[in-house]
């Protein structure tokens, strides 16, 4: 039987030339650096090894919250190829978000900034796990400590297609987040898949920029690189500045749209500038039709937005070039996120689960091999989320025109996408609704002209309270990941609400749309 080791995959794409450079760092502290392939294969190697002689069962997961960083990625690569699970968290997170993964995840492995050992280390021990190791931007650590005492040689552990590689934690519209098991076939295929529509080409080369807790950077990106054997220029911050004078040196970037946004406020970025590329790619968030114009005029390159999700990695894209699947009419549309991916079954359907007509506004389901296996101990809460016929509910609610080109027009789940990342407004409420003086709160996404969209906290006080609402906002920054505070807080003397008694939110969005416009 064939490995579906996702690292064997990976592995087997590296160039013959060993000893040519896969990544080279760029910018801050930590730019200046070439590892080349041998380097990521033999330091995954001795990362696996140290993994393998801590005689942990198959399948156990590996959680990581640490700085972006070269050997973040060699640590990602021996998750895999060790056979355990990887559980990337974004490093905003605060204690008591990382306090619920480590309990509900109950890692063998946690690894964290050295800076953070403290608070860390005592959240995962009393959760039960063993071994806390550190890994700094910088080297640092006692994790590459104790791997330097390894073999840099390692077989990759056989896997199925269906053992899980990474569990991904996604916010949820009520109660806590949940763990989005995905699988080596679930990532192998879509890398597979993207590798072909985008048309990767052998002296590809990719600006590496964004955060690699998330689809975004660790899938779409760097299986994206890996799998085409192209070296990747690599940020450990995106700094819009040094992007656009890497962009003569590459071809390909990835971006969520605030990344677009802040890249067309650069002087500097112009069609000469952009000349070598030969593709810029955004998602995770709606992409502006502005920004889409805007960029091809400056840079005369249209962007390919493509959509996908925690769940699902990559559902659909607008084609590369017209193809024969498309023919002449396969053109990167602005406002749409183009086609369901090869292998992908994308429908629309109605509240009775019935496919509406073609051009019809509805809820987006999607079955395929790229389709995740279900959330980390949560049967019924998985159970929901799949119809009888195996589509997966997406949250998004959007429609497919006459050509098939696929728009996302909305969602269903209360969800606010700021800078590319998931907020979901009951988490907020409830740490507001917990606050001394606090009745009720209500926290919507408005326009931003950064992020894209941004939450605003509307709240109503008790009879006799006085609430600051600076304070509310001081408060939350000390409960929550900075991308989730609320960029304004206001006190209103009641929230809106309809006959039934719920909270219009829509009302609430009308009211602060323009809050940011003038910003
Ligand atoms: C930072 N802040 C944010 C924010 N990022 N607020 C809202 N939304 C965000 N995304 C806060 C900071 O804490 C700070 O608050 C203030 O806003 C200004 O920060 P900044 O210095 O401008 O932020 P910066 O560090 O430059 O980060 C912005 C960013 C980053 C856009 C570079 O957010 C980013 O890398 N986003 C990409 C997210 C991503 O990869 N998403 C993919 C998910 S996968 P204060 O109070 O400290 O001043 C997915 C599936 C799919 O969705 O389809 O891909
Ligand atoms: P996450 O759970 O962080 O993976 O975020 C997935 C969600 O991001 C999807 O369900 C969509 O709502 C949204 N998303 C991703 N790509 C796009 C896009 N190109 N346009 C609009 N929304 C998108």
């Amino acid at each position: 039987m064939n490995n579906h080791n996702l690292y064997a995959a990976l592995r087997a794409a590296f160039p013959v030339d060993f000893d040519a450079t896969a990544v080279e760092t760029v910018g801050g502290a930590h730019g200046g650096l070439r590892y080349s392939w041998r380097d990521l294969d033999r330091a995954s190697a001795m990362l696996a090894n140290l993994l393998g002689s801590l005689a942990l069962p198959a399948g156990s997961r590996i959680a990581v919250q640490v700085e972006k960083s070269v050997e973040a990625l060699m640590l990602y690569l021996a998750v895999l190829r060790a056979g355990h699970v990887f559980l990337p968290l974004n490093t905003a997170y605060q204690s008591g978000e990382i306090e619920y993964f480590v309990g509900n995840a109950e890692p063998a492995v946690v690894v964290c900034s050295p800076a953070n050992f403290g608070w860390v280390s005592k959240i995962a021990f009393k959760a039960g796990t063993r071994h806390v190791f550190t890994l700094g931007e910088d080297r640092s650590g006692s994790l590459l400590d104790r791997a330097a005492h390894h073999s840099d040689v390692h077989t990759p552990v056989q896997s199925r297609a269906d053992d899980l590689g990474v569990i991904i934690y996604t916010s949820g519209t009520t109660g806590r987040s949940k763990g989005a098991m995905l699988s080596h076939g679930n990532m192998l295929s879509n890398a597979q898949v993207l590798r072909a529509y985008w048309g990767w080409k052998p002296d590809d080369v990719l600006i590496h920029a964004l955060p690699i807790f998330h689809v975004h950077g660790l899938f779409v990106a760097i299986h994206g690189a890996l799998i085409n054997g192209s070296p990747m220029l690599w940020l450990n911050k995106f700094e819009p500045r040094a992007v656009v004078e890497l962009l003569p040196r590459a071809t390909v970037f990835m971006g969520v749209p605030t990344l677009y946004t802040r890249l067309l406020a650069e002087p500097d970025l112009t069609k000469q500038q952009a000349a070598h590329m030969r593709l810029f790619v955004s998602g995770s968030a709606p992409l502006l039709i502005e920004t889409f114009d805007e960029w091809q005029a400056r840079t005369g390159h249209t962007i390919l937005e493509r959509y996908g999700m925690s769940e699902t990695v990559m559902i659909t894209s607008n084609p590369y070039a017209p193809d024969a699947r498309h023919g002449a009419q396969g053109e990167r549309r602005g406002g749409t996120v183009g086609f369901p991916l090869p292998g992908n079954e994308l429908r629309v359907v109605d509240d009775a689960n019935r496919p509406v007509p073609v051009g019809e506004i509805g809820a987006i389901q999607v079955r395929g091999p790229n389709v995740f296996k279900g959330y980390w101990r949560m049967p019924e809460k998985t159970a929901e989320e799949f119809t009888a016929d195996g589509f997966f509910k997406t949250g998004d609610v959007g429609r497919v025109d006459e050509r098939g080109y696929v728009s996302i027009v909305g969602r269903s789940k209360d969800l606010i996408i700021s800078g590319g990342y998931n907020v979901y407004p009951a988490e907020i409420e409830s740490c507001i609704n917990e606050m001394p003086g606090v009745a009720e709160s209500a926290v919507v996404g408005v326009p931003h002209p950064d992020f894209g969209e941004v939450g605003v906290a509307v709240l109503t006080v008790r009879p006799g309270a006085v609430v600051d609402p600076e304070q509310v906002l001081a408060a939350l920054k000390a409960r929550l990941a900075n991308f989730k505070i609320p960029k304004r807080c206001v006190v209103v003397p009641e929230l809106p609400r309809n006959t039934m008694g719920k909270v219009q939110k829509n009302l609430l969005r009308n009211d602060y749309a323009g809050l940011f416009k003038a910003a």
